[in-house]
């Protein structure tokens, strides 16, 4: 248990702000998991068609955001 929290902990000390997901694309890394979507959808023709859906995306993405923050404040009460 010890070295499974060891390399996990190593392995987020690699990440920047040590923090998870990360997107690695030619030897650089960014991190922001909205950002990361971004710009994968824009890279694979996954944004909207117009600047009304790409609005009603990142609206989506923006209360996904909103829904995980909700839950660690459960998780904290409990
Ligand atoms: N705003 C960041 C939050 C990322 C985040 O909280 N990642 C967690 C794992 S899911 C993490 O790395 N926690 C370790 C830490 O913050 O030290 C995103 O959306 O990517």
């Amino acid at each position: 248990m010890a070295r499974v929290h060891h390399v996990f902990m190593t392995a987020f000390t690699a990440t920047p702000f040590g923090q998870t997901p990360v997107l690695e694309i030619n030897g650089k890394q960014t991190h922001q998991s909205a950002a990361i979507c971004r710009f994968l959808a824009e890279k694979f023709g996954l944004n909207g068609s117009n600047d009304w859906e790409d609005l009603e995306v990142d609206a989506i993405v923006d209360t996904f955001t909103d829904f995980r923050q909700c839950k660690n404040v459960v998780l904290e009460v409990e």
